[in-house]
């Protein structure tokens, strides 16, 4: 009953959401506040930085594309009835795929500061669509720098790269002066959204900042990305409702962080004095077997009896040791990770849980009206 009455809270917030983006012609308002403007809003990490613009007073604006199911659910709690005054979470349509909606969005919303977050982000998956995914990961941000030069305004640029470029690690730690080497197609067009952000800052004096994130996990993680299947299945596996969990390559090592520390980081690049291209990281890395040998401790599971390899979640080519070294962003930026590698666990471990008791619930109730019903057959 109660995950059914969730669901039901969900998706009328969801509708709320949906139905409230707004159309170009109704983005103007007369503004005080700084206006930013996300692509990307209904990802992990658009989703913890939308909270954190809206603590600091920002007016937001976010990009959501079409879906025929929803796709608000990590921004739904912060839905904003946008027929009432004051209202500072506004969602408007569009794609990075779309040119014309991001000339049209930039031109209405004339935003201070641009995060751009939207990408096909899955490394494993862009091996299966590679052309898509340099599309909206790659081409998308010339989209969005092209946009903008045509439109004359000047705000300032936030682009999403990553610790993928490094790929076959030329040297460890990895820093901003680290040759790249992409390993994947996602890390490739990533490489080209993080030229052509240095390009446009070089060519034509734009405040565009690229931040190097390393691999940054919550509770909010998409659940295929290898953090999030565990802490999920662990939980799973802990109440019975799963038996095996089956995973690609355990030796392989990443620095893994809290999403929420690293949107602090996205926003201080913006509101520093000068642009720049900074590593953002925990200087901490870990073998994905540790995070299981973690996850599974915490909740006095024995791993090896549930974890099994399969080799469909190997990859054609892998990354196998990043590590990232983020001094210059602690000298500059006075950025500093709070959450541990142990609290992240910790902490999706208990969300997860969360909602594996919901699940055990709802079966057991699920259960229970069919035996309801089946006494009802035997009257
Ligand atoms: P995520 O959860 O996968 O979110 C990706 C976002 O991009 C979603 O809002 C998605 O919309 C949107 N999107 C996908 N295709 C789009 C398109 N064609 N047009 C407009 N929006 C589109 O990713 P994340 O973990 O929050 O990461 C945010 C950004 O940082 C991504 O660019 C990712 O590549 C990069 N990055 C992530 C990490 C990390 O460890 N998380 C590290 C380094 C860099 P839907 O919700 O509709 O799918
Ligand atoms: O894999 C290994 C896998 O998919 C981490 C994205 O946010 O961070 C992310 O990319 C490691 C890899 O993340 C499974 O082979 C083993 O070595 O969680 P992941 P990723 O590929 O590092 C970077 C910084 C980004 O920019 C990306 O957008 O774990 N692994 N077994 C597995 N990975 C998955 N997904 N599933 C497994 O079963």
């Amino acid at each position: 009953m109660l995950s059914k009455t969730s669901a039901l809270l969900k998706s009328t917030f969801s509708r709320r959401a949906q139905a409230s983006v707004l159309k170009y012609n109704q983005l103007s308002e007369p503004q005080m506040a700084k206006t930013a403007l996300i692509s990307g809003i209904t990802g992990q990490d658009g989703s913890f930085l939308t909270e954190l613009l809206l603590e600091k007073g920002y007016d937001v604006y976010g990009i959501i594309r079409r879906s025929s199911s929803f796709n608000t659910d990590r921004i739904d709690h912060l839905y904003q009835d946008p027929h009432e005054k004051g209202t500072r979470l506004r969602l408007v349509y569009g794609d990075l795929n779309d040119s014309s909606s991001l000339n049209m969005i930039l031109r209405q919303v004339q935003p201070d500061e641009i995060y751009n977050l939207g990408a096909q982000s899955h490394v494993r998956v862009s091996f299966d669509i590679p052309e898509y995914t340099g599309e909206v990961t790659g081409l998308g941000t010339v989209r969005f720098l092209e946009a903008i030069r045509e439109t004359g305004i000047r705000p300032r640029f936030y682009q999403a790269s990553s610790s993928e470029l490094y790929g076959k690690v030329a040297e460890t730690p990895q820093t901003e002066t680290t040759p790249f080497h992409p390993r994947s197609p996602y890390a490739c067009a990533k490489a080209y959204a993080y030229y052509i952000t240095v390009n446009y800052r070089e060519s034509y004096g734009m405040f565009a900042s690229n931040g190097i994130l390393f691999n940054h996990e919550s509770e909010r993680r998409g659940e295929t990305f290898v953090s999030r299947k565990i802490t999920r299945a662990a939980t799973r596996i802990k109440l019975g409702l799963q038996k095996k969990l089956y995973m690609g390559n355990l030796d392989a090592r990443r620095d893994w962080g809290y999403a929420r520390d690293y949107v602090e980081a996205m926003w201080m690049m913006l509101n520093a004095d000068e642009a720049d291209d900074y590593v953002i990281a925990t200087g901490e890395t870990h073998a994905v077997r540790e995070f299981i040998e973690k996850t599974f401790g915490y909740l006095d599971l024995d791993w090896q009896e549930y974890v099994e390899i399969d080799p469909r979640y190997f990859r054609p080519a892998e990354v196998d040791l990043l590590l990232g070294d983020a001094s210059k962003a602690r000298r500059q930026l006075g950025w500093e990770p709070k959450v541990s590698f142990e609290q992240l666990v910790k902490l999706m471990v208990d969300y997860d849980m969360g909602l594996a008791n919901q699940e055990a619930e709802a079966r057991a109730l699920n259960h229970k009206s069919a035996a309801t019903r089946a006494g009802w057959g035997s009257i």
